[in-house]
């Protein structure tokens, strides 16, 4: 079987450099394609430095991050870029058009394509309202539109890539819940393909997950469908309650 968009992680332990103790501990885990993986858990679990690890922020101080069956390692840099987004949980704009930013200076993409990217992002709306559409000007840091825009520019962003894994870091958090829920279906719809991995605060952004990674202090202590963890992990009754 073809290994293009599997995602393998295989006894993880990572500290950040000059750091004592390691802030994930024997992460294993394997997401592939057609499947969307969610990880929850307190702030500080560790949620977005597993994230880091694929595209090569930081290195593992043990065990491995596998991409295609490839340790990333081995991979150049330019082509995990190519293959996985990473939707960061400050999303980053810079001073430039709309579309400068949805391209990010690493795509041809056409204007259709970034229109169809922002329809998927649920962005397609604020953009077109805009005098100057998609040649509308975004401020240092995006400080002209909102978070949620924000939000939905840096997942449109990722989605004009047409990556085979995306990483979503928080990314629906600014969202109202009917947004978060129509930003997903649609996302459903058009990266069936893809290997996606959401970390999330709300359960309701996680529930169709195929399997829910509850890390807890740099660990994952339970993992399983909603239903298997809301039979099974004490740890996600209480994020569920919380
Ligand atoms: P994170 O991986 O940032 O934890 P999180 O993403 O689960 O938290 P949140 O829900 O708030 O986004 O941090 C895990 C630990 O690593 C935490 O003790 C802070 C530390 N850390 C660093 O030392 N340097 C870093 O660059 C980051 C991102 C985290
Ligand atoms: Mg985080």
């Amino acid at each position: 079987a073809s290994l293009a968009g599997v995602v393998e992680y295989r006894n993880v332990t990572f500290a950040y450099p000059g750091a004592e103790s390691p802030v994930l501990s024997n992460i294993s885990f394997t997401a592939r394609p057609g499947q969307t993986i969610a990880i929850i858990g307190s702030t500080g679990a560790g949620k977005t430095s597993l994230l880091s690890l694929l595209p090569r922020l930081y290195d593992p101080v043990e065990g491995q991050v596998l991409l295609d069956g490839v340790p990333v390692d081995q991979l150049d840099r330019a082509e995990i870029t190519k293959r996985v987004a990473l939707v960061p949980q400050r999303p980053y704009l810079f001073s430039g058009t709309i579309a400068h930013n949805l391209r990010f200076g690493r795509t041809e993409a056409t204007d259709q394509e970034l229109w169809n990217a922002l329809r998927v992002a649920q962005g397609d709306s604020f953009v077109r309202e805009k005098t100057n559409g998609l040649d509308s000007r975004i401020a240092q840091g995006g400080t002209n539109v909102s978070g949620g825009q924000r939000q939905r520019l840096c997942i449109a962003r990722a989605l004009v890539t047409k990556p085979r894994v995306y990483l979503f870091d928080d990314s629906f958090s600014a969202l109202d819940v009917a947004t978060d829920a129509r930003l997903r279906a649609a996302l459903k719809d058009t990266t069936t393909d893809a290997t996606v991995i959401i970390v999330a605060q709300r359960i309701s952004t996680i529930t169709g997950a195929d399997q829910i990674l509850v890390l807890d202090n740099g660990r994952i202590v339970d993992r399983g469908t909603h239903e298997e963890l809301l039979e099974t992990s004490p740890t996600y009754q209480e994020i569920v309650e919380s």
